[in-house]
């Protein structure tokens, strides 16, 4: 965003924009100019970066690298297919809430944007894989969305759905991937669904969210390994029980519930001391909780016969 500071009367625009025009860009101007904004992001209004994540302490992956560099196996098991993704439809766009709530509902997208707040987050993404990136998310915390669900004392467990539609995503045709349990589903406690790191994405570099990324809207946990921010989500069910996540059901000694970033456990075919971060060409040390820790460390405090590390 470039903003160029002149007096109101020294701007050309007074001279051909219409009165009520020329006001809101100005309080357009004025808000952009308050709120810290990424630089060279175009912003269609004005949505503010969160203080607690303006600076990921590395720079921010470029837009290009991170819409071409996905995991969506609904597409194939490729890194690109941003291509193959755009046969995703996401308009219209339906939420199903269900499970240990006091009334199911199903609720629009479009409605459901209309009841919460946005912001802007700069956070780290860490891959199992090992690899790394920086994404300007925007969203809400998911706090909000429990909020809007309204759950009973006694749901547990958040249990996350994607679609499960072959006729938009070919990964999920019989056959592509023999034996693969679609749709994705994924899982968190509710403990961890409030805590304030975990944020539900509706946008990234300041544009809706390309549906490589799993538009119209998935889940960010920055802290956890990135199988566990499941993309392209239709439906939150609360349950008394502990969710089986797509990957876990694959191959449970390799993908667990927790799946919290920790460098000293290895995965069983390679370190997670290190990971590539994308775009730099360099290898950094993997931080314990992906660097996160003071926001979520004392969610595990008396959980340590649980393995929270894969
Ligand atoms: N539905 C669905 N969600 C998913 C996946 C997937 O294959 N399907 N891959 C996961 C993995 S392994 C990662 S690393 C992130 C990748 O998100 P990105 O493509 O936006 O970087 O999405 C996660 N969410
Ligand atoms: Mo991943």
């Amino acid at each position: 965003m470039h903003v160029i500071h002149r007096r109101a009367w020294e701007l050309p625009e007074h001279l051909v924009t219409a009165e009520h025009v020329f006001f809101n860009r100005r309080k357009f101007m004025a808000a952009a100019a308050a709120s810290a904004f990424l630089p060279g992001v175009a912003h269609a209004n004005a949505v503010p970066l969160n203080p607690k994540f303006q600076d990921a302490g590395r720079p921010v992956t470029s837009e290009e690298t991170n819409t071409n560099y996905n995991n969506f196996y609904e597409f194939g098991s490729s890194k690109r297919i941003s291509s193959i993704a755009e046969s995703l439809v996401t308009k219209p766009w339906s939420l199903t809430i269900d499970g240990e709530v006091e009334a199911p509902q199903t609720l629009d997208i479009d409605d459901l944007m209309k009841q919460v707040t946005l912001e802007q987050r700069i956070v780290r993404h860490r891959c199992v894989e090992a690899w790394s990136m920086v994404v300007p998310w925007t969203g809400f915390p998911l706090s909000q969305l429990v909020a809007i669900a309204r759950p009973k004392a006694d749901a547990k467990y958040l249990r996350l759905e994607t679609f499960n539609n072959p006729d938009m995503a070919p990964g999920q045709k019989p056959g592509f991937f023999s034996s693969y349990p679609w749709p994705y589903v994924e899982g968190l406690t509710m403990a961890e669904a409030m805590n304030e790191l975990a944020f539900m994405v509706t946008g990234a570099y300041g544009k809706d969210l390309p549906k490589s990324m799993g538009a119209p809207i998935r889940l960010h946990t920055p802290w956890k390994y990135g199988f566990k921010s499941i993309k392209s989500v239709v439906r939150l069910s609360f349950t008394r029980e502990r969710p089986v996540s797509f990957w876990e059901q694959l191959g449970p000694q390799e993908y667990g519930f927790w799946a919290n970033v920790n460098p000293d456990v290895s995965h069983p075919r390679w370190s997670q001391a290190s990971e590539e971060v994308l775009d730099s060409g360099e290898r950094v040390p993997t931080l314990l909780f992906n660097g996160y820790g003071e926001f979520v460390a004392d969610l595990y405090k008396d959980m340590q016969n649980e393995p929270l590390w894969m």
